[in-house]
């Protein structure tokens, strides 16, 4: 995976409009409407990273959930961040 130049990063994040940049990291913060279901995303977010093969850093705080995307192994974002950006996305919908 090689790392998005500025362009590029700017370009991805039009298809996540709710994530924000800071740097080299994409975060998002999700709400629910309470503990148990926030729990229960984090627990479909775990699976769906495994699956994946790429995991976010994640931060609960009752019934509102974090998640923060960056590539450590390329030292920045890629095209994999944005991806499993969109899919949390679509997850979150569910719940
Ligand atoms: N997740 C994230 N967010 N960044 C990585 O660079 C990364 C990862 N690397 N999950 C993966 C695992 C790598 O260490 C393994 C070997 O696939």
């Amino acid at each position: 995976m090689t790392k998005l130049t500025l362009a590029q990063i700017r370009a991805a994040q039009t298809s996540v409009p709710e994530w924000r940049r800071t740097g080299q990291v994409i975060r998002r913060t999700f709400a629910f409407k309470d503990f148990v279901v926030a729990m229960k995303f984090v627990v479909a977010v775990a699976r769906l990273a495994e699956r994946a093969g790429h995991h976010p850093d994640i931060g609960i705080r009752w019934s509102k959930v974090t998640l923060a995307l960056s590539t450590h192994d390329a030292g920045g974002l890629t095209e994999k961040d944005f991806a499993l950006a969109e899919k949390f996305d679509s997850l979150a919908g569910k719940f």
